[in-house]
């Protein structure tokens, strides 16, 4: 059964839904403006004077972006997902003037080895 939600509809085809496009700032009519704005990535950070390699989940959001929640979810399978506090925490961003959120894991990429992990993005009106 499809949903009457007009949040469900995915007008391009993108796999993004349209409530997610908005979050995302993205549209809902343009395929190619919604996937490339979430991105999963090494990238180095500076934690208590030392630099280091962590993954950082960075997607961009909307300008009204009190509009929505945003929620990292994190699943070992793709069938449990469950919140990302354990594993990766929320921090600023220093990419200035556009208007991005991202999580950063916890522990280095060294540390984190072997572990499988996939990571998609909850967004829910406030
Ligand atoms: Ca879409």
């Amino acid at each position: 059964m499809e949903s009457s939600d007009p949040d469900d509809v995915d007008q391009d085809g993108d796999g993004l839904t349209a409530l997610i496009e908005e979050a995302l700032g993205s549209s809902d009519t343009d395929a190619a403006s919604g996937p490339a704005n979430m991105a999963i990535e090494h990238r180095a950070f500076e934690i208590d004077g030392n630099t280091d390699s962590y993954w950082a989940f960075e997607t961009t959001s909307n300008a009204v972006a009190e509009t929505f929640v945003y929620e990292m979810e994190v699943s070992p399978d793709l069938k449990v997902w469950e919140s990302s506090n354990a594993t990766f925490e929320q921090v600023s961003s220093p990419q200035a003037p556009a208007e991005r959120l991202t999580w950063r894991s916890k522990a280095p990429i060294q540390e984190l080895d072997g572990t499988v992990l996939f990571v998609r993005l909850r967004v829910t009106r406030q």
